[in-house]
């Protein structure tokens, strides 16, 4: 984007969302932001100077014609105490699209150019408003689909990850700092206290927080994301009546027919506002036919990827061999057995599921009279949520992007320490430092390429 764009021209977008509504916002951002809102801003008396952060109530009238658009509020906000740090103009006018429309046509044919996706954003970022980790935590905000999520976004935008990252960049300094005063003077690193000082330090103040973060990530991905939980057993188990259960709605075609859903279904719903991406997949056995086998290679793809698998029995008939086979498939993921049909004469009870398949806790239901439906959703909270996603620590849970970068500034400051230990030359180790600094930096968006900025910036809507 900005190998095409340079940033000192004047941007402008609809800041609301295109269709109808009660208002629709225009956002200008640039040196000629100003002008241009002198240009087709009409009011009487004409306002001979604009007050910075003040609603001016008018019109907005074509220069050429004459003619009056609509009755806007329109503010200017003086640079730098703005959103991108440069002048910015908006202009509250009708939600109507053809009023808007006609409105950003004069706001271009005025000098402005249309703003690329996340560009506003972006030169908050580039003129030193905001750094990366800020910038993202926009995009969680408007994305998240859990109020937890929000939480953990608001907190990224306050800064703390940066605030964070910071601590650690200066303890790196320090020892950088005195590796670097052992290259002119090499004497001085021979002392050995001084070698286990500065390990300790790596170790303690860079090393372990480091790795407590990193063991957030995935906490992090399901409070941004939601948890992905996928739903096996073998054909007539009761699978999708158990889907259609927890959306509370007819969703999946229920059937006594063995091998009744023969694809995979996903839908979402939240539980204790944390999302839960549901999917319900085709009875896994020896196929019958062609499009039953496509099914159940679906159904294993989704298993692969699922963050917790609910393995459903039928507790009206004896265990067999489908069902061992599974939980041989499932054993090393986190979950729970659903033991469903408790209203049924039983022919398989609790503790002998226990017994022939440890790994999980079961829980009894009935999904047909719906019972026990209260307590599997509250096994579910406390299995996966609340384990993972520890409540009363403040979180700081990297995404994918810091994740990478933690993970080899920790590569780095390992390396450093073998270095030290063995007594290695102090260049080789400043090196190693050197590069766990970059790394660190990196997150919070110093020196990175115009590629990840891209990649990054092209995930907001037009108009942020
Ligand atoms: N008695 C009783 N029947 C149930 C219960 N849950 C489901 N069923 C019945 O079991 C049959 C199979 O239910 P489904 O939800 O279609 O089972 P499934 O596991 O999705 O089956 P496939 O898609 O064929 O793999 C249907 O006739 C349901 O009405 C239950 O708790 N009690
Ligand atoms: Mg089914």
């Amino acid at each position: 984007m900005s190998s095409v764009h340079s940033f000192d021209d004047t941007i402008c977008a609809l800041a609301t969302p295109v269709g109808e509504g009660g208002i629709g916002i225009i956002k200008i951002s640039g040196s000629d932001a100003l002008q241009i809102a002198r240009r087709l801003f009409k009011r009487s008396p004409p306002v001979d100077s604009f007050e910075s952060h003040r609603l001016y109530y008018g019109t907005i009238v074509d220069p050429r014609s004459g003619a009056v658009l609509d009755e806007v509020l329109l503010s200017y906000m003086r640079a730098p105490r703005t959103y991108t740090r440069e002048d910015v103009v908006e202009i509250n006018c009708h939600g109507g699209p053809m009023v808007y429309k006609r409105i950003l046509d004069l706001v271009l044919e005025s000098g402005a150019r249309m703003a690329e996706p996340g560009e506003f954003t972006r030169r908050a970022f580039l003129n030193g408003r905001i750094d990366l980790t800020q910038a993202e935590a926009i995009i969680d905000l408007i994305k998240t689909k859990s109020e937890r999520g929000i939480e953990l976004a608001a907190q990224y935008l306050r800064g703390k990850f940066h605030d964070q990252i910071d601590k650690w960049r200066s303890a790196l300094t320090n020892v950088l700092v005195y590796i670097e005063a052992c290259i002119d003077f090499p004497e001085d690193i021979e002392e050995e206290t001084e070698t286990d000082r500065l390990v300790r330090d790596l170790q303690h103040k860079i090393l372990n927080p480091i790795k407590e973060t990193l063991s957030n990530y995935d906490s992090g991905r399901i409070l941004r994301e939601g948890l992905k939980m996928v739903i096996v057993g073998k054909p007539n188990v009761g699978k999708s009546s158990l889907l259609n259960a927890l959306l509370r709605e007819d969703r999946a075609i229920v059937s006594e027919i063995p091998g009744t859903t023969r694809d995979t279904i996903e839908e979402s719903f939240s539980l204790k506002g944390i999302p839960i991406h549901i999917i319900d997949t085709a009875g896994l056995r020896a196929p019958g036919d062609k499009v039953e086998a496509l099914g159940i290679t679906r159904a294993r793809g989704r298993l692969a990827e699922a963050d917790f698998v609910l393995f459903v029995i039928d507790g009206s008939m004896p265990l067999e061999k489908e069902d061992f086979e599974i939980y041989e498939e499932v054993k090393d993921k986190e979950g729970l057995i659903v033991l469903n049909k408790i209203d049924l004469p039983e022919k398989v009870n609790k503790a002998e599921v226990e017994k022939a398949f440890h790994s999980f806790p079961v829980v009894p239901v009935s999904v047909r009279e719906g019972t026990g439906l209260g307590n599997l959703e509250e096994q579910i909270f406390e299995q996966v949520i609340k384990a993972r996603i520890d409540y009363d620590r403040s979180l700081l849970a990297p995404n994918l992007r810091h994740k990478k970068c933690l993970e080899q500034t920790a590569e780095y400051i390992n390396n450093a320490i073998t270095l030290l230990r063995r007594g290695d030359s102090p260049e080789l180790i400043a090196f190693e430092l050197h590069q766990a600094m970059d790394k660190l930096s990196e997150i919070v968006g110093e020196n990175v390429g115009e590629d990840i900025l891209d990649h990054i910036f092209s995930q907001f809507c037009i108009g942020k």
